[in-house]
């Protein structure tokens, strides 16, 4: 398996804070239970490793509720890491706080961050949809063109093409509503699908009424989902897919999904005494 799309050697994690409970979210649907989140968030962390990958525990931050969803802080390629400029203010601290982690991982590369002197880029990963082909980066309330033109800048170099589509209003990320299978695969929902931005891929729909299942994450050889959406599991099992459900009830509770909960990457490989 060498898809560079979604073969992954590492993952960074980071504890769900107590603080949690404050985390954002468009409408109240009631208070995430911490004990319950960090049981799933174990679940999902035991599943990563399970691919053979090294996951990293970060701690928890409370002064950052939304900390938990790390994969809005940066987005990680093969030739360097991209610290984002979170559209929320709240969870601009998140991102800086990434920097030194990846340093890290990225060691002989630069970290490059979206120029921050630009007071209106913003832009988050879970808007950014990496593919085999190229990055799709949806324009949202989180994201808006000058983050996307910072983003492609910078990648541009390393070869990548950036494509602007856009997020359907009252979702939160592009990625709330897709999710990259394979090299040619992208599950979605049929709202975000019938804007024809994936044209030239495959996809497979969500189930009716299942549309809260779009955000998965192919990881290795396995699918991530939310547990719940028993039709989209068995269409994705029926298409070969190896799906293992994970619950999401708490995290549902503040916006979130799977993708959201890790960085998925593979890092450069180290200097020797690294
Ligand atoms: C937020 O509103 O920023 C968080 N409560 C949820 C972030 C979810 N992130 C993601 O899907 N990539």
């Amino acid at each position: 398996m060498s898809a560079r799309s979604y073969s992954f050697t590492h993952a960074i994690m980071r504890a769900p804070s107590n603080s949690i409970t404050h985390g954002l979210r468009a409408k109240d649907t009631g208070t995430p239970d911490i004990a319950q989140f960090a049981k799933d968030h174990a679940h999902y962390k035991n599943l990563l490793e399970s691919t053979g990958a090294k996951v990293t525990s970060l701690p928890a931050l409370e002064d950052y509720p939304d900390s938990v969803f790390v994969e809005d802080a940066a987005l990680c390629l093969p030739q360097g890491a991209i610290i984002m400029r979170p559209g929320a203010p709240s969870r601009l601290g998140e991102a800086t706080l990434m920097k030194p982690v990846l340093e890290q991982f990225y060691k002989n590369l630069p970290i490059i961050e979206a120029p921050v002197s630009e007071a209106l880029a913003t832009i988050e990963g879970g808007d950014i949809l990496t593919t085999e082909r190229e990055i799709l980066v949806g324009r949202s309330a989180r994201t808006n063109a000058v983050g996307i033109e910072a983003l492609r800048d910078i990648v541009a170099p390393w070869g990548y093409k950036v494509r602007e589509v856009i997020t359907p209003p009252g979702v939160l990320h592009f990625k709330t509503d897709c999710s990259l299978l394979d090299e040619n695969t992208i599950l979605a929902t049929k709202r975000l699908a019938d804007s024809g931005c994936f044209a030239g891929y495959k996809i497979i729909h969500t189930a009716p009424g299942e549309e809260a299942a779009a955000n998965a994450i192919r990881f290795n050889q396995l699918v991530l989902m939310p547990a719940g959406f028993p039709k989209t599991a068995q269409i994705l099992a029926k298409a070969g897919y190896d799906v293992r459900q994970v619950g999401n009830t708490e995290t549902a509770k503040i916006d979130g999904g799977m993708s959201c909960l890790s960085l998925r990457f593979s890092p450069p490989v180290m200097q020797a005494n690294s």
